[in-house]
């Protein structure tokens, strides 16, 4: 039997999608994440996004780091580039600049994004780089088989803190807020509807959006960010919120006990390569 002949395994979810009609931004690939991983529901908020925008498959890119969550572009149809571990930035800045025509959605684990990468997030949000970065956060190193990451919740215990994690984790809104991100948003995985509608908003955003997406990693943490924890702890944003007031944005992300999910925060400034235009005019050339 050809490779070409070979029967493709269709599961109940693709199933699903298929008679929906959303079949077209999924890969053949089904994902290879463990069952009840919070981050299907991002390959369906993606899916949906695309679907509701209209985005052409050849003029959108999704680039990752290393991770379970950087597998993400294997299993969506739209160009795809899988880099190095905590290098998702640089390279979906790259692509930007390249070509501004292009859609590009960077993907990453609060490892990727927050240790190793964490010195990149401040560059992107500051230079307005016209893309969106979501966030996928489940407080753990996954494909690593769960150690702890600086987004973990202390006490939790896995194989790198044997007698539970004594650090306070970082605040990842409170930092994207101070870097100057034009659009800064949270979402959960547990919350599907809500999710995809966020992921709409943030690539429908002209500079740098980023969407933290609370994800319970089924596998290695069976305390702390769970579907029970998570879903106890996530409420909405106030209906009264202003996302154009940054100290509100702040005083809400200040606060990690209760989580609020909506939009914090979004301004309109020029983008990197507007501003590139900008240079180009200033030094008399032309592109
Ligand atoms: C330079 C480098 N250092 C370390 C690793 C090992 N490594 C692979 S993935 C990963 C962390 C993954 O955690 P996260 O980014 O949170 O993604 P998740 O698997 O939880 O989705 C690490 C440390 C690597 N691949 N490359
Ligand atoms: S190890 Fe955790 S993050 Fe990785 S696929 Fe399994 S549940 Fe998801
Ligand atoms: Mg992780």
């Amino acid at each position: 039997m050809s490779i070409m002949e070979r029967p493709v395994f269709v599961d109940d979810k693709l199933r699903e999608v298929r008679q929906s009609g959303r079949l077209e931004y999924r890969s053949r690939s089904l994902p290879t994440w463990c069952p009840g991983c919070g981050y299907f529901s991002i390959v369906e908020g993606v899916t949906y996004a695309c679907n509701e925008m209209g985005i052409a498959k050849e003029q959108a890119v999704v680039v990752s780091g290393i991770g379970c969550s950087s597998r993400f572009p294997f299993f969506v149809d739209l160009f795809g580039f899988h880099t190095l571990h905590g290098r998702v930035l640089p390279v979906a800045t790259g692509v930007k600049t390249a070509n501004d025509k292009l859609t590009v959605i960077a993907v990453g684990g609060d490892g990727d994004g927050f240790a190793i990468g964490g010195g990149h997030i401040s560059h992107a949000a500051k230079r307005n780089v016209d893309i969106t970065y979501l966030l996928f956060d489940n407080g753990i190193y996954g494909l690593t088989k769960g150690q702890t990451s600086p987004l973990s919740a202390v006490g939790l215990r896995t194989s790198t803190s044997p007698f539970d994690n004594p650090e306070q984790p970082l605040n990842p809104l409170m930092m994207v807020l101070a870097y100057g991100a034009s659009w800064v948003g949270q979402a959960y995985a547990g919350r599907p509807d809500h999710l995809r509608e966020m992921i709409t908003k943030a690539i429908a955003h002209r500079g740098f959006s980023y969407l933290h997406i609370l994800s319970p990693c089924v596998t290695f943490d069976k305390t702390s960010k769970t579907y029970v924890n998570l879903g106890l702890r996530v409420r909405e944003l106030p209906s009264g919120h202003d996302a154009t007031d940054l100290m509100a944005a702040l005083r809400q992300a200040r606060d990690q006990e209760s989580l609020a999910i909506g939009l914090y925060y979004q301004e309109s400034r020029p983008t990197l390569n507007a501003t590139f235009e900008q240079l180009v005019a200033k030094a008399g050339g032309g592109r």
